[in-house]
């Protein structure tokens, strides 16, 4: 019994599929989990055997007997998908204590064939492996250069995302890689904005704080609202930690703020359901005054709607010694009203039902 009180609260999956998926989970878990006091199970599925077998981690699954990637084609990662399942080859995800998983993460870039096509078929076969979990989803929006077929593709992939997930962020390639900067190095910048999102789920969910924030908040936050209440069922989310040097700088957080709005596809925070906000400091140098004026300021672009979220914060003494005074701030806000191409790709799909329900309590819907 008193094991079990020490044990880790929240079992977390973190799912790769396709290139893009798997390269970044891999620098996740080498980069960022490694050195993490808390276990979370990682996973790499790709249909190319050669990504697969570049990456550093263990847990990888090839989808497809050949190996050869799924050719941009989404029909092919899909029955790919299909025919793995059938074979038992997802089988070996599963909790090293038979536990269920309470969060799953998937990660997946849009507009190839696997991520985008055996992707949604992975994330019902999860649901069914773990109905009590809840899915989240962070997809790579691709930037335009290969524009027309594969954007086409991306949108599809987004909506069916879209049904499947409790929640999504969307990270847009296009709107972070400079054009003057090397791929690579765009890329680079995609996967550490995806390993931010990752990193604040965990540590909102496990690190102890006094007010604390923990795994329920997340699931508040993350889960979509039951029907009938009188807020939007936007599953989009903000979620991102910005990390401020000095307590001092904390004044241009805003700025910070609207420039991650625009790399997460983000239109608008205005309606949102739920706020939660993270403080995570050496407890020498914030104060009250600047903690307040943070989530003031959140709940005034929140409340722009003329309705109130749910808000709660969280304060983190790290006794860490690299803190110095350097602030991190996480930032979860559910509910939030996403860029005009994703509108439009809901739209195009003919989801009408499900755009109805986005758009419902969003009052400045006069761009759309
Ligand atoms: N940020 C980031 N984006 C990537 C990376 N690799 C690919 N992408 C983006 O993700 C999109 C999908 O590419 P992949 O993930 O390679 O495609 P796939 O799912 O493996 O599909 P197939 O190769 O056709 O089976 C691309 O159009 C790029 O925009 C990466 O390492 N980092
Ligand atoms: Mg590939």
């Amino acid at each position: 019994m008193y094991m079990e009180e020490i044990q880790q609260s929240t079992q977390i999956l973190l799912v790769g599929i396709g290139g893009a998926g798997c390269n970044i989970v891999d620098q996740v878990q080498a980069e960022h989990l490694k050195n993490y006091p808390y276990t979370v199970d990682v996973y790499a599925i790709n249909t190319d055997r050669q990504n697969l077998a570049n990456l550093r981690l263990d847990n990888t699954i090839q989808l497809g007997r050949k190996g050869r990637g799924a050719g941009s084609d989404p029909k092919k990662g899909r029955r790919m998908a299909e025919e793995a399942i059938r074979v038992g080859k997802l089988n070996m995800i599963k909790h090293s204590d038979e536990r269920e998983y309470d969060l799953i993460i998937v990660v997946a870039g849009l507009g190839g064939g696997t991520g985008t096509g055996s992707g949604p078929v992975i994330v019902e076969h999860l649901r069914d492996m773990f109905p009590e979990a809840i899915v989240m989803g962070i997809l790579i929006y691709p930037e335009d250069v290969e524009s027309g077929v594969k954007t086409e593709i991306a949108r599809a992939g987004l909506v069916e995302y879209y049904r499947l997930l409790d929640s999504v962020v969307v990270i847009n390639n296009g709107s972070i890689v400079d054009p003057s900067m090397p791929i690579a190095q765009a890329y680079k910048l995609a996967d550490e904005y995806v390993a931010n999102t990752i990193m604040t789920v965990l540590e909102i969910s496990e690190d102890y704080g006094k007010p604390n924030l923990d795994f329920n908040d997340i699931q508040k936050a993350l889960e979509p609202p039951a029907r009938g209440e009188d807020f939007n069922l936007s599953k989009f989310a903000f979620i991102s930690t910005f990390d401020i040097p000095t307590a001092q700088e904390i004044n241009r957080l805003p700025e910070r703020i609207e420039e991650k709005k625009r790399h997460l596809s983000i239109n608008s925070l205005s309606g949102a359901r739920t706020l939660l906000v993270g403080f995570f400091h050496n407890g020498k140098t914030l104060t009250w005054e600047k903690e307040s004026a943070v989530v003031d300021y959140l709940k005034k672009e929140i409340i722009m709607a003329g309705r109130s979220p749910y808000v709660k914060m969280g304060d983190f003494i790290q006794g860490k010694d690299n803190m110095m005074d350097r602030v991190k701030i996480s930032v979860i806000i559910s509910g939030v009203k996403p860029d005009s191409y994703i509108i439009t790709a809901l739209r195009e799909a003919r989801a009408e039902k499900e755009l109805e329900e986005l758009l419902r309590g969003f009052s400045d819907e006069g761009d759309l």
